[in-house]
């Protein structure tokens, strides 16, 4: 009890909120208490601020933020005081160089960092302090909470990414290396845990859907302009989030102009927002810049056959696209939602098409009633079912575990399974990618992928 109090006594010394204007001996034992739980209550709060402002920052800070959860949860001040003398003796986990860590053991509560929060505006300002909708942002905590796991890997392994993957490495290199952190880190499990989809690593006039099948020899060039797209899940909650990997600094204004129009859509998501103005502010944006590449100044143009999306559990597309262009779409944004904010800006004609060797493919969300006669269809199929149920994957996925993949067309023939093969523009062009995925919360918006990097 004594330490107790010293340690009351110190915080509201501390405090910003100490009843400081009235003299200590006029107050009842209890009136001190009472001032003391006050203080201690609002030490609690500010510090679980603390915590969710510096969200999305690389770890090695967030041992303070942890303590900061703790105490919000309602730890007794005696036992924070020895809680941090044991962190103090315990060094804190540090992540390896390639990543080889789980998350879960870098935050050793399970409570991982909040993404980048913003208030909803006019109409909806009211969201932030309903009581209600509070109440709901709290129950739905865990649900959150997973995505901010998978949120974590996918930072992790991404700035991983971006400072090892060299010109001169093979496109199956590149793959294997996010694939191996991301299985790593969130400690792939089946449908607990996992990727979420195949990894994109679509170069140049490719925009999209490519990624290395066995045998593929591409090796990433110094001028090559390359889409890396990954997921990663924790109990089905997905983040789709992608960056563009450029050497040569004749793209930068090119990456520039899609990191804008991307974070335009993103600024611009809420609740009860027309998806086609959305599409209008990133294509607004997206035009305004000029590129100069290979001597030629060209105006950047959204992909209009390319779209974000909104994101359901075990389902990377769910029923509402979120275009680039203003296509007049009014269907709104509710609560609830998650949505990946991806936009595409090309050199080209701004269109893509079909073209080249799938690699992409995905179990159909509402399988034929026909059943498979095949017996080594049916085989593929029942480990496809088995292993990614509705989430994408690729060749290679299926080569891991030794699966024969002869009757894979046969699977997409009858309607079982949907490919995606890569989506061009025209050859000469440049194209990149920069995507986000958000959820818009009870009271606010949560833009969970968002990093220190993009
Ligand atoms: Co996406």
């Amino acid at each position: 009890m004594k330490e107790l109090a010293q340690e009351l006594q110190e915080k509201s010394t501390l405090s910003e909120n100490t009843l400081e204007s009235v003299p200590e001996q006029d107050l009842t034992i209890d009136q001190k208490m009472q001032a003391m739980k006050k203080n201690a209550l609002a030490e609690a709060e500010s510090l679980t601020r603390n915590m969710e402002s510096g969200g999305g920052k690389d770890d090695g800070s967030d041992e303070e933020k942890e303590d900061g959860v703790e105490e919000a949860a309602g730890t007794t001040l005696a036992t924070k005081k020895k809680k941090k003398k044991k962190n103090n003796k315990k060094k804190k986990k540090k992540q390896t160089e390639p990543p080889t860590i789980p998350v879960s053991a870098l935050f050793a509560n399970k409570i991982y960092p909040v993404g980048e929060v913003s208030d909803y505006k006019d109409d909806n300002l009211w969201r932030t302090t309903d009581e209600e909708k509070r109440a709901l942002e709290k129950q739905n905590f865990d649900q959150y909470n997973d995505a901010r796991r998978a949120a974590e890997v996918h930072r992790q392994v991404r700035q991983y990414a971006r400072r090892t993957i060299k010109p001169g490495m093979t496109m199956t290199e590149i793959c294997e290396l996010i694939e191996n952190g991301t299985r790593n880190l969130v400690e792939a499990n089946g449908f607990e845990s996992g990727i979420a989809f195949p990894t994109g690593c679509s170069l140049n006039h490719v925009a999209a859907h490519y990624s290395p099948n066995a045998g593929d020899k591409i090796v990433l060039q110094y001028g090559d302009v390359c889409k890396i797209d990954f997921g990663v899940h924790v109990k089905g909650r997905i983040i789709d989030s992608a960056f563009t990997l450029t050497f040569d600094p004749v793209y930068d204004d090119l990456l520039a102009a899609v990191k804008d129009a991307t974070n335009t859509g993103v600024r611009e998501a809420g609740i009860d927002v027309r998806l086609g103005d959305i599409g209008a502010a990133i294509q607004e944006v997206m035009e305004s810049y000029e590129v100069e590449i290979g001597g030629k100044v060209l105006q950047v143009k959204p992909i209009r056959n390319l779209s974000g999306h909104d994101i359901e559990l075990y389902k990377i597309h769910g029923k509402k696209a979120v275009p680039i262009v203003n296509n007049g779409d009014p269907t709104k944004m509710e609560e609830g939602d998650y949505f990946a904010i991806e936009t595409f800006g090309s050199t080209g004609r701004g269109i893509v098409r079909q073209d080249m060797e799938t690699s992409h493919y995905s179990r159909a969300y509402d399988v034929p009633k026909t059943s498979i006669r095949l017996p080594r269809a049916r085989a593929l199929f029942d480990t496809i079912n088995r292993e990614f149920g509705t989430l994408p994957f690729c060749r290679r996925y299926l080569d891991r575990l030794g699966e024969d993949k002869l009757a894979l067309q046969s699977l997409c023939d009858s309607g079982h399974v949907d490919g995606h093969p890569p989506l061009v523009d025209v050859k000469g062009s440049f194209t990149a990618q920069y995507e986000h995925t958000l959820v818009l919360g009870p009271t606010r918006k949560e833009v969970l992928s968002r990093g220190e990097d993009y």
